[in-house]
């Protein structure tokens, strides 16, 4: 494993060239780390683009699944890492406004204002650094996060240092700390602000997972894949915590903290480390944990692993890549992609496909075909992705060293839902997005919403694992379907409603699907329809209006401060 102190994170440092500088205050600095200015889902002249939300599922998993999208927000997890592992006083800014940006700089005498971005938003990054400059001249600016891979960033935008890699080591080293101490997991909740079907559910402590953030970056290295390429490239990634050992502390005390059960991993390959897996599995059982898990895995990963232990280890949601089978990507090989999905799914365990589109071999030929052995996998969510060079991978600097690199695309436009930014053999640019575009709508229509393909996903799981002979899976199991048949047969019984003009069939199923969550769960799963259903109809139809009227979500502005004195 390659050790988190590795020399993967450099930095370019525009002022001064040469030993590494730090600041003159060191853990006396005042920082401030902050994600870029919305709001985002609208098209401005500083790259927002309404196609490219704040969003994890509305921007590229459940888009053209209208009110029974999943819509949420996630924090900015880097800086809160940073911040949590410094002893300067610090200040993180999630989401602001220009506004809110510019009262911040001006609130408060800052040393250093650390801007975390990816390669999209460079355009706010500039304008940051320059409203920085204005309105607290004395600020060390360091940017961090992917927009560093732009080639040529440096003349871009105004900044101080512009770090490439992890930055909590880094910042660190800038504040003259010790870059070895272990690292410090921050609390964080995964999701916030969930709505579906109308309606914004409630948030209360321990409702939703925590993220835990083993290590970043992952040694397959696909030639395509920007975290691998960012964190050091084949065969390496930056580890943070070694053992299983160590993340069952954190997980444990995140119980504690945050009152969860469930545990988003973010991981690019969790399961790829089995040792460490297995570690943690066996301090689960001996604790009795019944914990939940959400991880992202390649196929060859999940293949070393039999579905009882993934069971065991609580695995209930799994992102999987499905490129085709003819790229030859070797964390695919061996792997009959259709039937891992199945038996995933019969074990309980939701699966995400993830699909690239305009892959090298694809033509318009081939491709229909290509999207339909996609759609064929019956995922419970279905993420559709352009195949798209990105500065810094592999795929990126052979496609510019071809000359099949477009000039003159807004990096604002580079995130994999709009148009090709290079120039393929077979399909134009023009025919990337429709045949993106379709890949979802046909994924929705013969598959139905996601969130009937999850509640058939649970109660599989449940039919098989209720009478565990494990009391963790039991438990697991009971907990999920307890708190949640209910819900899931109301939204069932609208959602079968609210189909039928979609797909007569897939409503079918749906209403075959609520009859047997009535013989299986118990009374409020069979009350409950009754009352909640026809009020989740009103209110999916009321949200149909809405997103019809072009209606968008923005994320909440949040502002922590640690370690913070007073100037
Ligand atoms: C959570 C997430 C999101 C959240 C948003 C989070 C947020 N608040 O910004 C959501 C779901 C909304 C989202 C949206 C998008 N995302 Co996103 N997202 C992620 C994801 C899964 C996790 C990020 C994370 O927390 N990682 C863990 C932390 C610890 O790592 P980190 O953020 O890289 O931070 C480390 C370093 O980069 C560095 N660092 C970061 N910031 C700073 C700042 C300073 C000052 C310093 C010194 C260092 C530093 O130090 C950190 C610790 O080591 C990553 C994939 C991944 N595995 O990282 C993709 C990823 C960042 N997203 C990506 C993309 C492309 C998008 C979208 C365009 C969607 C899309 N079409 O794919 C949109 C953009 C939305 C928008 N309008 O801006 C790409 C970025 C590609 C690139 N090269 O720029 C990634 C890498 C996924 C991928 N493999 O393609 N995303
Ligand atoms: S297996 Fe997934 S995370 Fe790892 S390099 Fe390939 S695409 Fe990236």
């Amino acid at each position: 494993m390659e050790n988190r102190t590795s020399d993967i994170a450099t930095s370019h440092t525009n002022s001064h060239s040469g030993s590494f500088e730090t600041h003159p205050k060191g853990t006396q600095a005042r920082i401030l780390l902050t994600s870029v200015f919305g709001p985002y889902a609208q098209d401005d002249e500083f790259g927002s683009r309404s196609i490219n939300p704040m969003e994890l599922y509305h921007n590229q998993v459940t888009r053209a699944q209208g009110s029974f999208s999943l819509r949420m927000f996630h924090r900015s997890w880097g800086i809160m890492m940073i911040q949590a592992n410094i002893s300067a006083p610090c200040a993180v800014l999630d989401f602001p406004t220009r506004d809110d940006f510019a009262r911040e700089l001006k609130a408060n005498q800052y040393d250093v204002v650390g801007i975390s971005s990816i390669i999209v938003n460079v355009a706010k990054v500039r304008e940051m650094c320059r409203m920085t400059r204005e309105l607290s001249p004395q600020s060390v600016i360091v940017v961090g996060g992917h927009v560093s891979a732009i080639p040529g960033i440096e003349k871009m935008i105004d900044a101080d240092h512009i770090v490439r890699g992890e930055g909590i080591a880094w910042m660190r080293r800038y504040l003259g700390e010790d870059e070895n101490a272990p690292i410090k997991h921050p609390a964080i909740v995964s999701g916030m602000r969930t709505r579906i079907m109308g309606i914004r559910l409630p948030e209360r402590k321990g409702g939703t997972a925590a993220t835990i953030i083993p290590s970043v970056g992952c040694p397959m290295g696909c030639n395509f894949c920007t975290t691998s390429a960012f964190f050091g490239g084949k065969g390496k990634f930056v580890n943070f915590f070694e053992t299983g050992d160590d993340l069952f502390e954190v997980m444990c005390r995140m119980e504690t903290e945050l009152k969860v059960k469930s545990f988003f991993i973010m991981d690019e390959n969790f399961l790829l480390h089995r040792e460490r897996a297995m570690q943690l599995l066996q301090r689960m059982k001996e604790n009795g944990k019944s914990w939940t898990m959400s991880v992202f895995a390649s196929a060859n990963a999940i293949r070393k692993y039999t579905m009882e232990e993934l069971v065991e280890l609580g695995v209930s949601w799994l992102w999987m890549g499905l490129e085709s089978p003819q790229a030859g990507y070797s964390k695919l090989q061996g792997a009959d992609t259709r039937q891992l999905t199945r038996e995933l799914r019969e074990h309980g365990i939701r699966v995400q496909g993830s699909t690239i589109i305009g892959l090298e071999h694809h033509t318009p030929d081939n491709i229909m075909a290509e999207i339909e052995h996609a759609v064929s996998h019956d995922t419970d969510f279905h993420q559709f992705m352009l195949y798209t060079p990105v500065p810094g991978t592999p795929l990126y600097q052979q496609m510019s060293e071809e000359g099949r690199m477009l000039r003159d695309v807004d990096y604002a436009d580079v995130h994999g839902q709009f148009k090709f930014n290079f120039k393929h053999a077979a399909i134009s640019r023009e025919d990337s997005k429709r045949f993106l575009d379709w890949a979802f709508w046909r994924d929705f229509e013969l598959n139905g919403p996601s969130l009937y393909r999850i509640s058939r996903t649970l109660l599989a799981g449940w039919k098989r694992y209720k009478d565990s002979p494990d009391a963790r899976v039991r438990e697991r199991f009971a907990r999920e379907m307890g708190r949640l048949s209910g819900i899931y047969s109301s939204a069932l019984w609208a959602m079968e409603r609210q189909f039928r003009k979609v797909d007569r069939e897939v409503s079918d199923q749906i209403r075959a699907l609520r009859g047997e969550f009535k013989r299986e769960s118990g009374i409020m799963s069979r009350m409950l329809p009754a009352v909640l259903g026809p009020v989740l109809l009103w209110t999916t139809r009321r949200e149909e209006k809405r997103l019809a009227r072009g209606k968008t979500y923005e994320p909440p502005t949040i502002l922590e401060r640690s370690n913070w004195v007073e100037a």
